[in-house]
């Protein structure tokens, strides 16, 4: 099943009724016409719903073209500082409407494309998601990039060309099955290839000192086996600015030499399989979310992601400013994704030493004046780290010039705690051991000006714990950026009905000042007005119950808590706590005990890493409970519990309109941010969640009796984890027992004995590091204030309305300007409209 099949056939409405300049109806006909007939040669007469789609995306690609050129022209004359965001993933999922939102033209497109016949809703909902990341870090760069530009801010994002994006995933007898994304397969109408750019990417190969004419020592990197990185530009356009930012994807291939490889050395299997490993390294994204220790090729995609792009940003400089670095650090700035960028340090340092023939000080100077870092977690199995032997084989310079910054440093730790030797084999970048490791995230902090956490707990938690050594030793460069979420995409655009009611009551300005939503404060109050809000969710979740009836043929009702849990599949997000709730709220009904039972529809949905043995399990768990419950005549139109397969982007941009209760109950002290909760919070659900990253700060919002609190805080958890008895916390709770009897009677797996025994073990064990038993109480607690809350629909109501209102901060609009105050220090660069129109 797609997800076009949620979007129903009705033509959407704009919101903004701006004139939509420029743009005559007629000129966008013909020019959609001249690209489906002539650039693509289809036939006037029939139509092709894929192919109507890209003459579509020409076309308005064609409008965005002119304020790129702008926007570059634009830069260039100001000659102004600029910032680089290093990432390995963007999630950007679709982008048709919202190109065609940032331009101000969707009123003409759906009129123009009506006239001719065609429904846009189809031709938008045809379009393949752009996958290229694993979930909230990914869709995070996405966001930022789209603020940035918003925000007119001289931003470049650079990243990998997947050939793969993240995996589609289906359901077979209740298990995940992993597809591939092969999203290029059609045409990707978005990007520019842009070979006049290409660069040339080293790996392998030895090093060799020599002397050069002024008699310096100069270290040269030989003999590599070379890669070129071919950039593809897609355009990022600012929300009706002129401003088109770019995102800059590297595609890999095989250098000429393979070629003459393979009619010089004789060994012509061995050159074309050197080509083709090549041409690999951009070929897939690892469908990890947290690290997958050691993979050759994983590094390979980091150095390649690192390298390309820092030699393109060099050679712009010096093409404008010749060998004089003497500015650099003043004009740039690279913000790293985690440490996934984070050879970027020593890359720096090589370019600049080796090809440039600045000195170490000053080549060390500029770098750790101009590089960023940004760490997503504080899972320690997450936290990057390289065998020396692989860096030394794969990047012998690299490591060398690792070697290099460590020592300087140790030398460092070493005046602040002299004779300390613990200290010193804590914080060196290399770990010591049988198999030596290089520490990603202590070369980020060692290599950066700036170390920032994604909510204001796990920064906190950064500079107590992971990285306390080095808080104490460099306590300015550590600060929060707490995340935040594009309001363009997770307000406007999935939901047209509450964004117009919106700008209804308070005009269109919440658009790109998501803090104007306060002034819907004082209409929570207002019975009209609760009305029309609770009308506009009642339709969303309509919409939501009728694709679930169409596609998976499960009746739901659409009067039922809509209670949702859309995220990757984690054990620390703890799915299960919530499979257990579901369980107990069906042993309720069997038991006939239902007099203060709200009916509930509950919707899980995400990806399990593929080699996240646990995590598939917990896929599987989820539906068998919920084939039980949805085939029990007793249960139905009380309860129901659905896997949503599949999530992605445009599943959340389809989910988001119709959620009542917002699912945010990691462990508390393990999920850094979170930016889900942010996208629900923004279309008025209400947070059941514990004190755990960015959910704190959305309490703190809209205060207390606006949001549902449970379980352990970070500090209880850290001390429960060292007495932690969970059969007695069973034993002594007689629902928990239940619930547990009827897992571990195999009532959910009749027929497939034993297969959920590791998992019952894992939630009875003193050693759980989730504490999801230890929770279970305070939960179904906070289940039943929901119940309380939902009977009273306008109480409800109003709760969500306060929830949209107090929602601004969590506007990456927000996120971005305080990077950019505290970290890049860039100014906004305003695209004249008249040199673009
Ligand atoms: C690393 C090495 C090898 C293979 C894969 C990886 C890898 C890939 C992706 C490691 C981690 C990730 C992604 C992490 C991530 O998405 N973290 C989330 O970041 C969000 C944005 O800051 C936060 O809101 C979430 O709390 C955090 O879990």
């Amino acid at each position: 099943m797609s997800n076009r099949e949620f979007i129903t056939s009705k033509p959407r409405r704009s919101i903004v009724k701006l004139p939509e300049k420029g743009l005559k109806k007629k000129d966008f006909i013909s020019s959609f016409k001249e690209y489906y007939v002539n650039t693509l040669g289809r036939d006037e007469e029939s139509l092709n719903t894929h192919y109507a789609y890209e003459a579509l995306g020409l076309t308005v690609r064609d409008r965005l073209m002119e304020h790129w050129k702008e926007t570059h022209h634009t830069y260039k004359q100001a000659k102004s500082r600029r910032t680089f965001y290093l990432s390995m993933e963007y999630l950007m999922g679709r982008a048709l409407s919202n190109a065609m939102i940032s331009l101000g033209i969707t009123d003409t497109a759906t009129q123009a494309m009506h006239d001719i016949g065609i429904e846009i809703e189809e031709l938008i909902s045809s379009e393949m998601d752009a996958g290229l990341g694993n979930g909230g870090l990914g869709r995070l760069a996405a966001c930022f990039m789209d603020s940035c530009a918003t925000q007119q801010l001289p931003v470049i994002g650079y990243g990998l060309r997947y050939e793969y994006g993240m995996f589609t995933q289906t359901i077979v007898n209740g298990e995940q099955v992993e597809k591939p994304d092969h999203w290029l397969r059609l045409r990707n109408v978005w990007e520019v290839k842009r070979l006049e750019y290409e660069h040339r990417v080293k790996f392998c190969g030895h090093t060799e000192i020599q002397l050069d004419i002024e008699g310096r020592q100069r270290v040269l990197w030989i003999e590599t086996k070379d890669v070129l990185a071919i950039p593809y530009d897609t355009p990022i356009p600012g929300f009706q600015n002129n401003t088109v930012n770019t995102l800059r994807l590297w595609k890999s291939v095989a250098t000429e030499e393979f070629h003459l490889d393979e009619f010089n050395s004789g060994s012509y299997v061995k050159a074309v399989a050197d080509k083709v490993s090549a041409d690999n390294i951009t070929m897939v994204l690892y469908p990890n979310d947290a690290n997958e220790n050691g993979k050759t090729l994983r590094l390979k995609q980091q150095y390649f992601l690192s390298s390309a792009s820092l030699q393109d940003v060099i050679s712009h400089w010096v093409n404008l400013y010749g060998e004089d670095f003497s500015q650099f650090a003043d004009k740039n700035c690279f913000q790293l994704n985690d440490t996934h960028p984070s050879i970027a340090v020593a890359e720096l340092m090589r370019l600049l030493v080796d090809m440039h023939g600045l000195s170490w000080e000053m080549a060390w100077q500029i770098t750790t004046a101009t590089m960023a870092y940004t760490n997503h977690t504080l899972l320690p199995e997450a936290l990057e780290k390289w065998p020396v032997d692989l860096m030394q084989t794969l990047l012998p310079r690299l490591m060398e010039i690792i070697f290099e910054i460590n020592a300087r440093f140790l030398s460092e730790v070493s005046i602040k705690w002299p004779a300390d030797e613990e200290k010193i084999r804590c914080m060196s970048i290399i770990e010591e051991g049988d198999c030596k490791q290089v520490r990603m995230a202590h070369l980020a902090i060692v290599g950066s000006f700036s170390v920032n956490g994604v909510a204001e707990l796990h920064t906190k938690l950064l500079q107590q714990k992971l990285f306390a050594d080095f808080y104490d030793l460099w306590p300015n460069k550590f600060n929060n950026k707490t995340n935040g979420v594009t309001p363009r995409r997770w307000l406007l655009e999935c939901n047209p009905e509450l964004s117009e009611l919106i700008t209804e009551t308070i005009g269109s300005g919440w658009i790109t000042d998501l803090s104007l939503l306060k002034q819907l404060v004082p209409y929570a109050e207002n019975r009209k007005f609760r009305q029309q809000w609770l009308k506009i969710k009642q339709a969303a979740k309509q919409r939501l119950a009728d694709y679930k009836k169409r596609v998976h043929n499960v009746d739901i009702n659409a009067d039922a808590l809509f209670d949702v849990q859309v995220k990757r599949i984690h054990e620390y997000k703890r799915q299960l706590l919530k499979v257990l709730h579901v369980i107990h709220l069906y042993n309720l009904i069997k038991q006939g005990n239902t007099e203060s039972l709200v009916p509930r529809c509950v919707l899980i949905g995400g990806k399990a890493a593929p080699s996240y043995d646990r995590a598939k399990r917990i896929i599987k768990l989820i539906n068998n409970v919920s084939a039980v419950i949805n085939s029990d005549p007793e249960v139905q139109g009380k309860l129901t519990l659905l896997f949503l397969p599949d999530y992605n982007v445009t599943a959340m941009q389809e989910i988001c309109p119709g959620v009542d209760l917002s699912e945010q109950i990691s462990t508390a002290g393990m999920e850094a941010s979170g930016t889900g909760n942010m996208k629900l919070m923004m279309n008025g659900a209400i947070t059941i969640g514990t004190l755990d990253g960015a959910n704190i700060e959305i309490r703190q919002q809209v205060g207390d009796e606006n949001f549902f609190q449970f379980g352990l805080t970070e500090d209880q958890v850290a001390a429960r984890r060292k007495h932690y008895d969970p059969c007695s916390i069973i034993e002594n709770d007689e629902a928990l027992q239940q619930v547990m009897n009827l897992l571990e009677c195999g009532h959910f797996n009749q027929f497939e004995p034993g297969i959920f025994t590791s998992i019952i073990q894992s939630l009875k064990s003193p050693a759980d590091p989730w504490l999801t038993i230890a929770d279970f109480r305070s939960y179904i607690d906070a289940q039943l204030r929901v119940e309380d809350a939902y009977r009273d629909r306008h109480h409800w109501t109003k709760m969500s309305i306060m929830n949209v209102a107090c929602s601004g901060k969590f506007s990456s609009d927000r996120t971005i300007n305080d990077y950019n105050q505290e970290i890049w220090k860039l100014h906004r660069q305003p695209v004249n409209p008249n040199n673009a129109d």
